[in-house]
């Protein structure tokens, strides 16, 4: 697992395999002290490429017990074992070779390959864990049938699963039982799956647009019974979407679930038997917030679709990785789209991009949607690759339009289905079904950074002209620079001084041109006019985010209030809001605190707490305040304690403004009936919720009752915990610790609540300063070893809660290297991604800048770091 040097690889050194394995034939052998993994592979030489190269399997951590060729035992020298490698120098050209391995899952800490969970056994092989199960040739491009055995004692594993359909079953001597599973699709290895234990299992069926019955299956723990419902009709939701928007029906015979508590990410697509982290899966009313549900949903989708964008059809290598990742996301997105609210997905889904992904984008860890070169491929699971990679997706269907993108994706599917692809075949099947030209926009899956799209204007009463300058330009990354201009779909609309929407006439002979276009940018510089206009108009620029840039135009506030109430794109209401609110706090840094709060923001917010007509939902939207976060993107050297008290300056200002408009707000959203998930319900929801939170936030009495009704009366999570969460961060302390006690009294027993307890301290800069941070640490309840409790204490602490983890006197940034170090040793992918917050220390203020530096010091300076966090650490520094 330790290298001094870990070595980079690169795409341009990509060779065809030299084997291929046609059928890999497992037997797992399950004890409580390890496991026996018995693999026969028929492999033959790959037509392909050249004949004579040795037999290279990769290996990771496995003691091996036994290698034969063609029946044959391998002695010593006929082989060599490099640690990562086994080396088998002469092959014939077709050969049948065994290997019988012995693996400890129960001391497995890393969580990749196979390992233990709360006593059951399962699997994490994406990217490169099946290595730590076998040898085998671990790449995406080799694509093999899988039989699999599992064995196992009875009573403590009496459910055994593995990909495909179950062909037999039986008893075994000594109280131990086996099941054999056949997957009749060739996959590569990172695919494969093994689940083993004592669980509840939930039925269901689904009846496809053929009409084939598939049997639905949830496996969770007993104590999980009850928290399945929503996953399953989820998974329902998911299968008749991707059959009626992209023609894809579901091919085996059983689709199973798991849910696991201990798992590096959020779930895995693993064919026919997706594995989950319990928090993306497991939800009740009791126990989930509206947007653990809406999560939850997203997620299942997600791993749903994969079995087409990603299974049936998958990447080459890893570098391809957004080829599934990018084209799932964007699918996922259009499904919780037509689910709920079309604007306000989008507005979340542009929130994340913005704020960690254009960061990630403008830092040492910068790289395109098709990397060039990694060195561990677990650090390139990121926002790049998934969400800028579902944006480049989105903008290929927006070029396209909806029916020659389904065009497309049905050729792409049908073309390359049981092969494993490249994203210029992605590309190429879109062109060959539209017969666009994509060459130039190719340069989004080459080129890194966020192009950066200039916008002037000027109007020419005379002529009734209104010209837009458009200048797009792309910053500089690591190893790339002088980037060729991109081709951008630039989404625009014109408003007059009304508020009404103007025709787009592109010359004065033109009279009833579109209300909307979309322009296409591609060359450095553009201008474009609009004729037949009686008054300089407003301008609605990038509407619904058609293109993931950073757009300039030197907005004055009145502008931004009119397209804030008159834009008739959603999207860009809210956007004129944010855009406000960022002018507004970004004026008061380091203001003095009486400093005044511009008046036109208040009566702009007072209008929403009043605005019945207009969607709740995205009223609830609107009224969230830019974050922290979000505001130190946007500056060149964040001073985060000013930042925060700015924002914090702002905040407290419109609550005491708007006090009666809030408690009114509070009052009309509540609920008069029962529970429910509908959009509207949620908004209500989210409206009292914000309510509650801006008036306990200047410490308000009549909230504060309101928040303890609510806290103990609350029949469901969102409620309960925006009660929770509006008292921690008040200023009311013996109310937060009298809350924080009677809510973990009634949830100790459930981890995923627990975890909730404690992001809700950690990301509070009341209640989350360093030494609560530390006793969190030391709570029983905390366990190293589960990732979503590191991420719940350490990771909240480091990426939500700025103003503790930035102190000045550097504490913050200590402790956090002291944790990656620590867990560096046992889960280095976590680890990698627990560095984060202080990759970008090259964005802060120099007194910040130089501790921040220092504590990645600390970190590259510790021995035997592992490859991810070597990468992470060593390019941040470079
Ligand atoms: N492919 C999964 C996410 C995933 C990726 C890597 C993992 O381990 C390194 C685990 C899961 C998805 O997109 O859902
Ligand atoms: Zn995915």
């Amino acid at each position: 697992m330790r290298t001094n040097q870990p070595q980079t690889i690169y795409l341009s050194d990509y060779k065809a395999p030299a084997f291929l394995v046609d059928q890999v034939d497992l037997c797992f052998e399950l004890f409580e002290d390890g496991a026996r993994v018995h693999s026969t592979l028929s492999m033959r030489q790959n037509p392909e490429s050249g004949s004579g190269a040795p037999l290279e399997l990769h290996g990771d951590s496995l003691k091996l017990e036994f290698l034969a060729l063609n029946g044959t035992p391998l002695l010593a020298g006929a082989y060599q074992d490099e640690g990562d490698k086994l080396v088998i120098p002469e092959v014939p050209a077709e050969f049948e070779l065994a290997v019988v391995t012995w693996i400890e899952p129960q001391n497995n800490t890393r969580l990749e390959g196979l390992y233990k969970s709360s006593g059951m056994f399962c699997t994490q092989c994406e990217a490169e864990g099946f290595r730590c199960i076998t040898y085998y040739p671990d790449r995406p491009d080799v694509m093999a049938r899988f039989r699999t055995r599992v064995e196992a004692d009875k009573s403590a594993y009496p459910v055994l699963l593995s990909n495909g359909n179950p062909v037999e079953q039986g008893d075994l001597d000594n109280g131990r039982h086996f099941v054999t599973w056949e997957d009749p699709f060739p996959k590569p290895a990172y695919l494969f799956a093994l689940v083993a234990g004592d669980l509840l299992e939930k039925r269901d069926t689904f009846s496809t647009c053929s009409g084939r019955n598939i049997e639905l299956r949830m496996y969770v723990e007993p104590r999980n019974s009850e928290k399945c419902e929503y996953a399953m009709d989820a998974l329902k939701r998911s299968m008749r979407w991707d059959e009626e928007v992209y023609g894809r029906e579901y091919d085996l015979d059983i689709f199973m679930i798991v849910a696991v508590d201990d798992f590096n990410m959020g779930a895995m697509e693993n064919k026919g038997l997706n594995i989950f982290n319990s928090s993306c899966v497991l939800a009740s009313q009791d126990t989930a917030t509206d947007a653990a549900f809406q999560r939850i949903e997203a997620i299942v989708a997600h791993e749903y679709f994969h079995n087409w964008s990603g299974n049936r059809v998958t990447c080459r290598d890893w570098f391809q990785l957004s080829l599934k990742e990018g084209f799932t996301v964007f699918r996922d997105s259009q499904f919780s789209a037509d689910m709920g609210s079309p604007t306000v997905k989008r507005i979340e889904d542009v929130t994340l991009l913005r704020t960690a992904q254009f960061a990630e984008d403008a830092g040492p860890m910068a790289h395109p949607i098709r990397p060039a070169s990694y060195m561990e491929i677990t650090n390139f699971y990121t926002l790049t690759i998934y969400e800028k990679g579902a944006e480049v997706v989105r903008m290929i269907h927006n070029l396209l339009g909806e029916e020659l993108f389904r065009k497309g994706s049905d050729l792409y599917f049908e073309r390359h289905d049981g092969q494993a692809v490249t994203t210029d075949d992605f590309v190429r099947a879109m062109e060959d079904a539209s017969g666009r030209d994509l060459s130039q926009f190719r340069l989004w899956y080459e080129q890194a950074g966020t192009p950066v799209v200039a916008v002037t204007d000027d109007y020419d009463e005379s002529r009734g002209v209104y010209r837009l300058t458009i200048r797009q330009s792309i910053p500089n990354t690591p190893g790339q620079t002088d980037k060729k201009p991109q081709h951008i779909p630039f989404a625009i609309g014109l408003l007059n001084s009304a508020g009404d929407p103007l025709p787009l006439n592109l010359n004065a002979e033109e009279r009833n041109g579109p209300l909307e276009r979309v322009l296409e940018l591609t060359e450095t510089e553009h201008s474009v006019e609009f004729h037949g206009l009686p008054e300089r108009p407003v301008p609605s620029l990038l509407r619904d985010f058609s293109a993931p840039v950073r757009v300039q135009y030197p907005w004055t506030r009145e502008q931004l209030l009119f397209l804030m109430s008159h834009d008739p794109d959603g999207f860009n209401r809210w956007d004129a809001g944010q855009r406000l609110a960022v002018d507004v706090i970004q004026s008061l840094l380091g203001a003095p605190d009486d400093a005044a709060v511009e008046p036109r923001l208040v009566e702009a917010y007072r209008h929403l707490l009043n605005d019945i007509e207009l969607d709740q939902a995205l009223v609830a939207k609107m009224l969230l305040l830019p974050s922290e976060a979000y505001l130190v993107e946007l500056s060149d050297q964040a001073d985060v304690p000013a930042i925060h008290d700015a924002r914090e300056q702002v905040m407290k200002h419109l609550a005491h403004a708007l006090r009666d408009e809030l408690v009114a707000c509070y009052q009309r959203n509540l609920d008069q009936g029962d529970y429910q998930l509908s959009s509207e319900a949620i908004a209500r929801r989210s409206l009292r919720n914000i309510a509650l939170a801006w008036l306990l936030h200047i410490d308000d009495e009549q909230a504060l009752a309101l928040a303890g009704e609510q806290f103990d009366n609350a029949d469901n999570m969102t409620d309960r915990l925006g009660a929770l969460r509006a008292l921690v961060n008040s200023g009311f302390e013996h109310e937060r610790n009298q809350a924080l006690a009677a809510f973990y009294q009634r949830f100790s027993e459930d981890p995923q609540v627990v975890e909730l307890w404690f992001s809700v301290q950690a990301s509070s800069d009341r209640a989350g300063q360093l030494p609560q941070i530390q006793q969190l640490l030391q709570h029983p309840a905390f366990d190293w070893k589960n990732p979503n409790k590191v991420r719940s204490v350490v990771g909240a602490f480091a990426g939500q809660n700025l103003a503790a983890f930035h102190s000045p006197d550097g504490s913050g940034y200590q402790f956090l290297a002291e944790q990656v170090c620590r867990l560096d040793d046992s889960n280095p992918q976590i680890a990698a991604r627990l560095v984060s917050p202080l990759t970008r220390w090259k964005k802060f203020a120099p007194h910040y800048c130089e501790q921040m530096k220092a504590a990645l010091e600390r970190i590259r300076d510790k021995s035997e770091l592992s490859r991810d966090v070597y990468e992470v650490v060593h390019k941040s520094l470079a």
